[in-house]
């Protein structure tokens, strides 16, 4: 005996989000603690170190024309298509991205809007937009967070490639004084290739160009002299992208660890076509800034961004880089939590769970076991919740009731069966 599989929150019919009504249908996985977040534009707000860091790349890159957001609300054409996602490209499936519908879905990056920035025939451009995509809870993921976009084009003829590499030449001779430790990747490879219709010189100026304009944004954000003692560990990293080739990320280190701060690559010569720009060759980037905050400003959890408390918005003043001190850091307490999964249930579906009934409390959710049955073939799970809230201390029987309420959430939600 099955339970029925229930494959969504029994939802309205139609949503509110944003002033527009919209009808739900059997795609419809958006969560209401998603929807709670969409008019609050933290990057417009004055002193919220998303909105210093953005005027801080702005006032770097300063001759990028600056464009305004679009609505987060497109369709998974605008999402993927037009970036020459393949039809079968896992960040379509329900399990990755939020749906309000089939046809509408909300962003799960800024590249969503290259075509169009690059038709308003700016050589070079920033867009800076929330974005939106089912992840994992831990203290640097959230599922929505912001990416800044930038853009830039250039000439292919002799002359604008020969200004290019006069430009590139000069950027390395500031670079090379600069305290930041960098460990570069080719800049195409056999395994990350330069498009056909593009020569490898042209490529490799432009790749150059890239990785100098961003190693460039990197050492005025992070060459301060308060970062002297610890200089910058900075690597750029083969990457794969639809839309661009080559491709790369970039890796900082901080606190122990390698934290991806970006992608980037040579843009898909499809894409500038689509936004009708002949004769040009360019580079694109999508810098996470709540990862790039959290190094500049020593911001040690994600869900920080989001907070209310005065003790962290009174450390922050408009455009000033300071080092957040952690107010003191209340106790957390774990449960774990075993079920059996309905057949088409995803980590995700859980995550999303979590988040709808407890917020910001749940601290990081990891997965200790799983199980397949032998010859049911049902799986099972058992994943440990932390609780902790940046506010207050929570007592123990407050903690059992938000487990209380995780798990009965599971149950009619999701159709799971406890173990
Ligand atoms: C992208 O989203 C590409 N659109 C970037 C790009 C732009 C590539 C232009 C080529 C050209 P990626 O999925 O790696 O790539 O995300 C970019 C950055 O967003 C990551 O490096 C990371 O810093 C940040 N990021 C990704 N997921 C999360 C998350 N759940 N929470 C916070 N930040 C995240
Ligand atoms: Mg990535």
């Amino acid at each position: 005996f099955r339970r029925p599989f229930l494959s969504a929150p029994p939802s309205p019919s139609s949503l509110s989000v944003l002033g527009q009504s919209i009808l739900t249908d059997d795609y419809t996985n958006v969560t209401p603690a998603i929807l709670s977040k969409l008019p609050i534009r933290l990057w417009e707000k004055h002193g919220h170190p998303l909105c210093t860091l953005r005027s801080l790349v702005e006032s770097h890159f300063s001759d990028f024309a600056s464009l305004s957001a679009p609505s987060p609300l497109v369709t998974p054409a605008q999402n993927f298509d037009v970036l020459s996602f393949p039809p079968d490209h896992p960040g379509r499936a329900r399990s990755d991205s939020y749906y309000l519908n089939r046809s509408l879905m909300l962003r799960t990056h800024a590249s969503t809007h290259q075509v169009e920035s690059f038709a308003k025939e700016h050589d070079r451009w920033l867009l800076t937009a929330d974005v939106y995509r089912r992840d994992e809870i831990d203290a640097s993921h959230y599922p929505v967070f912001h990416q800044m976009e930038g853009g830039r084009v250039f000439g292919t003829d002799t002359t604008s490639l020969k200004i290019l590499e006069e430009e590139n030449r000069a950027l390395e001779e500031v670079l090379e004084r600069s305290p930041i430790h960098i460990v570069d990747a080719p800049h195409y490879s056999p395994t990350n290739p330069v498009q056909a219709g593009h020569s490898a010189d042209a490529a490799a100026l432009v790749s150059r160009s890239l990785k100098l304009s961003l190693n460039g944004l990197m050492l005025k954000l992070f060459g301060g002299a308060s970062n002297k003692d610890e200089p910058l560990q900075v690597r750029w990293i083969e990457a794969e992208f639809p839309f661009t080739s080559p491709s790369f990320e970039v890796e900082v280190f901080f606190r122990g660890k390698w934290l991806e701060i970006l992608g980037s690559g040579v843009v898909l010569q499809s894409t500038l076509d689509r936004a009708n720009v002949p004769g040009k060759i360019g580079w694109a980037f999508g810098l996470g800034l709540e990862r790039i905050a959290m190094i500049l400003f020593s911001i040690p959890d994600i869900r920080l961004f989001w907070t209310s408390d005065e003790r962290f918005h009174s450390q922050f003043s408009p455009n000033a880089i300071s080092t957040f001190v952690p107010y003191s850091k209340y106790p957390a307490a774990s449960r774990d939590i075993s079920f059996w999964l309905g057949a088409g249930t995803h980590d995700n579906d859980v995550y999303d769970v979590v988040r709808d009934v407890v917020g910001d409390v749940a601290e990081d959710v990891v997965v200790l076991d799983r199980f397949t049955h032998p010859k049911t073939g049902r799986r099972s799970a058992t994943f440990r919740i932390t609780y902790r809230s940046m506010e207050r201390s929570l007592v123990g029987s407050e903690v059992s009731a938000m487990q209380g309420r995780v798990r009965d959430t599971l149950i009619g939600r999701l159709g799971v069966e406890m173990r």
